[in-house]
């Protein structure tokens, strides 16, 4: 069952954003005990959940900017529900959208973070082609109106943006590193440019400490349904269950650098303690194909994906990225961060958890398959 979702989210009794936590019910008057404080956009993606797991871990006192909708939107960070009326709550959800900017130096304003991750965005490449306008704003203009909103408020934040491989789009260079120059491919690379240069901006003209992740791809069983790799998993789960008979994908050949995303987000944290800002490539250094994925995720529930695996020419690209591999030595040598999930325990992991899904829903359902029996 649900919960009821007020009580999750920052507001106090009379249905305000709390300023501080610290000012409301049991926490009253309490010395803030908690390490830091971070505010997280994105929390409600396959990155913000993992980055708020994280940080929670560590101690800090989370926020996230949240959007409403008319459906539930926080699945991925239900696990980490405590009500708000308890003692010694951290996590903290906020209303809040990317085109809001008096919204967004409201909650900075109030909230005082010491660090801001900036991982809010409308992330998926092939719909930025159906909604360049919309990606442009989000995904670019939003970094800025962020920036904006901690100058604005006077706040001393450190601040990460979520640059992506994306922005080398076509490459100048194999592989890509920090100095690679960018050569995007879609509106969202595009948008993500603007971003990135944005954050290199602020730094050297208002000495802030904001930094880029230039993250390659990293998946997870929390990776969205519509991304290449959870499309796969869920696919070769429900196919393997008999629930689906055939998939259909774009663009076999294009290769990329797939990570695992909780490794990825402590990058993203390691970063932003540095004493000095800087830009990082995140990557495990090796590329596959999509049909490799498709190949090995079939294959370990013993199922050849030429069967299976059809062609529709909707999920390929006006414009394509072929090959991403990254170089991560500057992450290494200075955050001494390394990713240790490599590709086939990266497939494992995503078809594993798929499977452990279906099987609960179907047994929730009183299903049966061939795979539950
Ligand atoms: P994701 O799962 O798509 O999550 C995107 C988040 O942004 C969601 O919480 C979403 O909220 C929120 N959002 C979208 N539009 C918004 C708006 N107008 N106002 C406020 N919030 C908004 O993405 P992800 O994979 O976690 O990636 C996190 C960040 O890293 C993104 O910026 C992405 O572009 C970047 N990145 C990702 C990868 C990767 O491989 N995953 C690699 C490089 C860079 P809803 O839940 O309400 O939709
Ligand atoms: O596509 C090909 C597609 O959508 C990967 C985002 O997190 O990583 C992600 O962007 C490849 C592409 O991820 C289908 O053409 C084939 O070549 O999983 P994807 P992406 O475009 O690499 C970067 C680093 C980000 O920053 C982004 O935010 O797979 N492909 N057939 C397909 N892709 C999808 N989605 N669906 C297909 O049916």
């Amino acid at each position: 069952m649900r919960r009821p979702f007020a009580v999750a989210i920052g507001l106090d009794k009379n249905g305000h954003i709390m300023k501080n936590p610290l000012e409301y019910g049991k926490n009253k008057g309490k010395a803030r005990a908690v390490v830091k404080r971070a505010l997280i956009t994105g929390i409600t993606g396959q990155d913000g959940s993992y980055l708020a797991d994280l940080l929670l871990a560590k101690g800090y006192e989370v926020h996230g900017i949240i959007r409403r909708a008319s459906t539930f939107n926080t699945s991925r960070i239900d696990h980490l529900y405590q009500d708000a009326h308890v003692h010694g709550v951290r996590l903290f959800l906020h209303y809040g959208d990317l085109a809001d900017s008096v919204n967004l130096v409201k909650l900075i304003y109030s909230l005082q973070p010491d660090e801001i991750y900036h991982l809010g965005a409308q992330s998926h490449v092939r719909v930025s082609f159906d909604i360049p306008e919309y990606t442009a704003d989000v995904t670019g203009v939003g970094t800025i109106r962020i920036l904006e909103a901690i100058r604005e408020a006077g706040v001393k934040s450190r601040f990460y943006q979520a640059s992506s491989s994306e922005m080398f789009g076509k490459v100048q260079e194999v592989p890509q590193t920090e100095t690679t120059p960018f050569w995007p491919r879609s509106p969202y690379g595009v948008a993500k440019v603007f971003s990135y240069w944005a954050t290199v901006n602020y730094r050297e003209s208002y000495g802030l400490h904001a930094s880029n992740g230039i993250l390659f791809n990293h998946e997870s069983p929390r990776r969205g349904e519509t991304f290449v790799t959870r499309k796969l998993s869920r696919a070769v789960a429900r196919i393997k269950c008999g629930l689906e008979k055939a998939l259909f994908l774009g663009n076999l050949d294009a290769r990329r650098d797939w990570g695992y995303a909780p490794e990825y987000v402590e990058g993203m944290w390691l970063m932003l303690q540095q004493d000095n800002p800087g830009d990082y490539v995140l990557a495990t250094n090796e590329t596959h194909s999509v049909r490799e994925f498709a190949e090995l995720a079939f294959g370990y529930v013993g199922l050849d994906w030429k069967e299976y695996v059809r062609h529709d020419e909707r999920y390929e690209r006006p414009a394509e990225v072929d090959l991403l591999i990254g170089d991560a030595a500057k992450a290494k040598k200075q955050l001494d961060w390394e990713p240790k999930i490599r590709f086939p325990e990266l497939v494992r992991i995503m078809v594993d958890a798929d499977l452990g899904l279906l099987k609960a829903a179907q047994s929730r359902s009183g299903v049966q398959s061939e795979w539950a029996a």
